[in-house]
Parts: C-alpha cells; structure tokens; sequence
C-alpha cells in the first residue's frame, strides 16, 4: 500500500511513528513543511524535517519531541560568549552538525531534496521524505506588538513570543513561487491513501498546500484523503493552531477544522471521542467523520488512530 503524509513536526512525526507500527511494510511518503525553516548562524535549518527523520530514525529528544537525545550545547554557549544569539532559539551540538551538513550541501548546489535524502540514509527513517518544495519559504506571522503590527518570522512567534501575543495573519513568504519538490506530485498521483496527520492545519499543512500545485494534486487525487483532527475537546493537542487558527478566521474546533480543509481536499476525518457530537456537523459539509481515541499518549496510541485512519479511507473507497 502506497500511503503520502502530509506533514508538520511533533504531531506529525508521532502519527507517523505509529502509522509505520501499525502497517510496517506500507511504502510511506512524507511531504515535510518546510515553512518553518529559518537560517541561524549561516546555516539553514528545518526544524519539521529533522523533527520527523530524528524520531523515526531513533534520535529525538523524546521529551521535547525536537532536537537530539543525549545532546550537549557548548556551542551555543560559545556563541553566548561572544554576545552571539538569537539566544532564545535552542541548537545543540549534535544538532548544529545536521544543519552543517545540510547547509554544506546546499552550498555545493544540492537542492534540498537531495540533502534531504542523503540526511535519511544515516537516519534511515523507513520513509522517503521529501520537502514539500526545494524553493525557499520561510512562514511569517503578523503580531500586533507593542501597538504595532510588524511581521516576524514563524520560529520568533512561537519561540520567542511563545504565541502569547495576537497574530493577524500568517503568510508563507515564497510559496507562491515555489514548486513542489521532486517526486512530491508523483507521490501523490500515486497513492493510495493520503492521510493529513494531526499537524497544525495552517502553518504545517496550510504552508504545504499553498504550494501550487500541491493542494490541485491532493484535491485530484483517486486516492482517499482522510485527515485527523489536531484539536481535542476545543483546545489543540500541543502547539498553537488555535491562535493561528484565529489569524485566519476558522475557530478552533474539530469541525471548522474540517469545514476549512473542506469535501474539496477531505474524503474522511477523525474527531476524538469528546468530540463526537462534531460527527453530524462534519458529515453535513459531506465529509464522512468518525469518533475515536485521538491522543498520542504512546507509539500504540498513535498506531490505533493510524489503524482508524486507514479503516475510514477503505470505508470511503467502498462507498
Ligand atoms: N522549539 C522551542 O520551543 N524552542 C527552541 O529553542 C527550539 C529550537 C529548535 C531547534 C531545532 C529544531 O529542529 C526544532 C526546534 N524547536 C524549538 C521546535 C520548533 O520550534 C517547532 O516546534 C516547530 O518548528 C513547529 O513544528
């Protein structure tokens, strides 16, 4: 089975960690968001690909759900030394020489599709995973900030910031020109399932749809398209996707969520069971939608919802 996944950073890596337990011998692609890249240090960083290579291949901070176990910082703190920040964006060494790598290749005129893939070969994440383009788009966020509106980048909102002030708007600068990466169409033309994991609908699958390109495919595609809700009970699971939510006028809810992907992009969607009293509303707007367990507490937690996923997607082929 020919399965894509459209996918962010911890959420996405977990549902995938459990998609890859509950069909082990799937071929699983992954579009990763590169929005939330950012360049730090002369070196380009992606915080959702490594997120999703580090925690399949073994080497993710478990806690944090980012960066590397066992990490040390010294860099970090000799950059602190010189009176070199952003001293409120965390790398660690062991991290530091992902995005060495990563920007020496770039350098030597690699897309970076292509480092991506070289990245994997060490990490061996039992996906192909492919950027959602190999063009530059960094994610910006319109804040009012002290009674002014200004934009900053998509990691100060939610690093620095931490999201504590109102955004406006949110806009993936570059993507109107960018393309999709190589294979990411075909991937998609290709599938025989495309699952939209419980990443943030705005800034990880938004930025990844408003690709040209991307979001035609996925709408065309003769594969089901089926999407788990990454809000439980009215609140986000993790992150701030009700806060960017509001930036673009959908509220936070398990439904709207639905309503704003819309039939157009979605065949089925999964609501948490606290949220079963959405079901009639979601398949009003003529999405078929299920009630299930929809927390990661653990790797079986995330297999089950992947399990249902898979369920929904067969139900609404046969229908
Ligand atoms: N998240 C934080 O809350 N603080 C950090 O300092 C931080 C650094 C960081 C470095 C590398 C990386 O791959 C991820 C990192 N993240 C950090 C996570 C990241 O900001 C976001 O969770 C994602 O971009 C959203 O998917």
């Amino acid at each position: 089975m020919r399965i894509v996944v459209l996918a962010g950073g911890i959420g996405g890596a977990r549902f995938l960690r459990g998609l890859k337990r509950a069909v082990p011998d799937a071929d699983v692609t992954v579009i990763g968001n590169t929005g939330d890249d950012i360049h730090l240090h002369g070196l380009k960083v992606c915080p959702d690909l490594d997120t999703v290579m580090y925690t399949l291949g073994g080497g993710i901070n478990e806690e944090q759900g980012w960066g590397r176990a066992d990490e040390t910082f010294h860099v970090k703190e000799e950059l602190a030394a010189y009176g070199v920040g952003p001293d409120w964006f965390t790398l660690g060494d062991r991290d530091f020489a992902t995005h060495i790598v990563r920007t020496q290749m770039i350098g030597a005129g690699y897309p970076l599709s292509a480092v991506t893939e070289a990245l994997c070969d060490r990490w061996k994440p039992g996906v192909r995973l492919i950027p959602m383009t190999d063009d530059r788009v960094e994610t910006h966020v319109v804040v009012e900030l002290d009674g002014e509106r200004r934009a900053v980048h998509f990691q100060e909102y939610w690093v620095r910031l931490r999201a504590s002030v109102p955004a406006r708007a949110v806009v993936p600068i570059g993507a109107e020109q960018a393309k999709p990466a190589p294979g990411v169409l075909e991937a998609v033309a290709e599938a025989d399932v495309i699952l939209f994991p419980p990443s943030n609908p705005v800034v990880s699958i938004g930025t990844i749809l408003a690709v040209p390109g991307i979001r035609e495919a996925v709408a065309g595609a003769g594969a089901p398209v089926v999407g788990l809700s990454p809000i439980v009970g009215d609140a986000p699971v993790r992150g701030m996707a009700d806060k960017v939510l509001a930036a673009i006028g959908v509220e936070a809810t398990a439904a709207a969520v639905a309503e704003h992907y819309g039939p157009e992009l979605l065949d089925g969607w999964l609501v948490d069971t606290v949220d079963a009293a959405a079901v009639e509303r979601v398949e009003a707007a003529g999405i078929r939608c299920r009630a299930v367990p929809l927390m990661m507490t653990d790797v079986e937690a995330a297999a089950a919802m992947a399990r249902e996923a898979l369920a929904l997607a067969e139900e609404v082929r046969g229908a």
